[in-house]
């Protein structure tokens, strides 16, 4: 039996998501978390355009750059491991990253959405005719990640995807990206009291598969092993959709962001300490993600 599929005969199991090593323990999720992209929420003040070329001046990490101009770049179509806390290849996508664009000019290609809600560029960047975000997927480094709304034909990204998780490059090779479903953040701390708050608690979740999920039967559990199960809604590959704790009407446009509500009255997550596990309609572990924290906040 290879290690590989031990590894899958493990996350199959019930009890797979307690075998998984490298579970993630954030610190405070809010923080910063850089794969959060919320799209500007204010309309009223005009948004600064981007400029069409720039010099990278700092690589944060491997999907956020920051240029010449001052303005700090989050990359469009693809989501790499977090450097704080480190996960799995998050040095490694940082330096192939640098390795490809520190110093160098590159050309930066907007969507219809140009800033996140923290203020930075929503962009691709190409350097010598090459897509960074595409080489970063291609290398294991990353997953196809899409901000919507996003128009782009994402074939040759999702082929790019499929073949570096079949030959179990970088990320692929790691137990939490072994499954269809990615849990990219996990917000089990809501801001300001979680029972005035209960849709305050959110994960967002991304189909890591090639092919589109229908999430009806999948369900997700918590630490104690109490069980919801998800809606009926149909993610696409590369798309993210937010798993909010309480009420609310499923939002299933995906050239908007996807949502879905637990329609629990009271918070599900516990603010100190937590594990999500997401379950497909057979019962197997798609992923499984810790929350922790040293210090309770409110
Ligand atoms: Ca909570
Ligand atoms: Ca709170």
């Amino acid at each position: 039996m290879t290690a590989y599929t031990l590894l899958a005969a493990r996350l199959s199991r019930t009890a797979g998501a307690l075998c998984i090593g490298t579970l993630f323990f954030a610190a405070d999720a809010r923080a910063d978390d850089p794969d959060e992209a919320p799209p500007a929420t204010s309309t009223s003040a005009p948004v600064k355009p981007g400029p069409a070329t720039a010099i990278v001046t700092n690589v944060y990490d491997g999907d956020t750059i920051t240029l010449d101009t001052g303005d700090r770049v989050r990359l469009r179509w693809v989501n790499t491991p977090e450097l704080k806390p480190l996960e799995d290849y998050g040095q490694e996508a940082r330096d192939y990253t640098a390795a490809l664009v520190q110093g160098k000019t590159v050309t930066l290609i907007y969507g219809s959405a140009l800033r996140d809600g923290y203020g930075r560029l929503i962009a691709g960047v190409m350097i010598d005719d090459k897509n960074l975000s595409l080489e970063l997927i291609k290398q294991g480094y990353g997953h196809l990640f899409v901000i919507p709304p996003d128009s782009t034909d994402l074939t040759g990204f999702v082929a790019a995807q499929d073949a570096a998780r079949t030959a179990r490059r970088g990320l692929w090779s790691t137990p939490r990206y072994q499954g269809a479903l990615h849990i990219t953040s996990f917000h089990a701390n809501a801001d300001g009291d979680d029972r005035e708050n209960v849709n305050g608690e959110y994960l967002r979740i991304c189909n890591v598969s090639p092919d589109p999920i229908e999430l009806s039967g999948y369900q997700i559990a918590d630490i104690s092993g109490n069980r919801w199960t998800f809606p009926t809604l149909t993610v696409p590959a590369g798309h993210t959709f937010k798993l909010h704790s309480g009420k609310g009407t499923n939002a299933a446009d995906w050239q908007a962001q996807l949502a879905v509500y637990l329609q629990n009255a009271d918070p599900i997550w516990n603010n100190k300490l937590d594990r999500a596990t997401i379950y497909d309609r057979y019962g197997r572990v798609q992923d499984a993600r810790d929350h922790s924290v040293e210090k309770e906040t409110p």
